[in-house]
């Protein structure tokens, strides 16, 4: 595969594709060509038929220490609105139709924590560190945050971290509900994440992309429209072949064999 200068990525376990941010000297901290990297990395993993779910990480001390502090500090608004800056990455997790798990140790900060909240599921080890605090220099969350934060942990919650730019927990983040799991070390959370997307990638790619999107809608809809969406693409599902299969197969007391159609 490619080759990329501030990630690592591989695949490995079957079905599953990582990415690890690699630019340790800034803590990962989020410049453009990061960001252009992780945008192709997440697209050859979409793109990739082998592929079922993907984690994404940063190093033991920090997933990401925010964006670039040095590469935004003397942006005008001119420049950030005329060029929508930001764009290219708010977005960045929007396209990706298979599940993205987001393993997180270290400093989780600002745009760091707004990446590591556009996961579908969020894993963090004991020493993990989430936080916004964007209005200590002077600005606000600009990729998600104010909007995914208060939908995680609640509107007083996310408001006392916003306003104050105090650090969120590791623990918070578990009796919140901001992360699934917290595990001990970043090895377990990372191997965690592994073997929640191989158990994931064992599953029909059809199902799991559904079970996904209506999850997602659930986001945006009021209940009575997202139940409806969901009974919709429920019906759907019986035009599959993999709900043929899984649903013989139990009869059976057999193992499906998927055919991701
Ligand atoms: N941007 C640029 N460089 C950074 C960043 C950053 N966000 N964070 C750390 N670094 C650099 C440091 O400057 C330092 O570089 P150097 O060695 O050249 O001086 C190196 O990483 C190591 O950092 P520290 O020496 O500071 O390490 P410490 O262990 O002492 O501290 C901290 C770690 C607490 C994480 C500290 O680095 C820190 O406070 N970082 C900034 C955290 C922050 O404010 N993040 C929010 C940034 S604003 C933001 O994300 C807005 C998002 C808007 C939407 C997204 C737009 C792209």
């Amino acid at each position: 595969g490619k080759t990329y200068e501030h990630l690592l990525v591989s695949s490995p376990k079957p079905g599953v594709g990582f990415i690890q941010l690699n630019r340790p000297k800034a803590l990962n901290a989020l410049f453009t060509p990061l960001i252009l990297e992780l945008n192709s990395a997440l697209r050859d993993f979409q793109a990739d038929k082998s592929i079922s779910a993907i984690v994404l990480t940063g190093s033991e001390k920090a997933f990401a220490a925010g964006a670039d502090i040095k590469e935004m500090k003397d942006l005008t608004f001119s420049h950030a609105y005329g060029s929508d800056f930001i764009e290219s990455w708010s977005d960045l997790v929007t396209f990706l139709k298979k599940p993205l798990i987001t393993a997180i140790n270290g400093y989780a900060l600002g745009g760091g924590c707004e990446l590591a909240m556009m996961g579908d599921i969020l894993y963090c080890s004991s020493k993990a560190v989430f936080g916004q605090p964007e209005v200590k220099l002077g600005v606000i969350p600009g990729a998600g945050g104010s909007q995914r934060l208060p939908k995680a942990i609640g509107k007083s919650r996310a408001m006392d971290a916003i306003l104050t730019g105090d650090n969120i927990t590791a623990k918070q983040a578990g009796e919140w509900g901001l992360v699934a799991k917290v595990f001990e070390t970043p090895e377990e959370c990372v191997n965690g994440a592994l073997a929640t997307a191989e158990k994931i990638a064992r599953y029909s790619q059809i199902a799991v992309k559904a079970a996904k999107e209506v999850v997602n809608k659930s986001q945006d809809l009021g209940i009575r429209e997202g139940v409806e969406f969901e009974r919709r693409v429920f019906h759907g599902l019986f035009g599959s072949q993999d709900q043929k299969i899984g649903m013989k197969a139990f009869a059976e007391k057999q193992k499906p064999s998927w055919t991701n159609e």
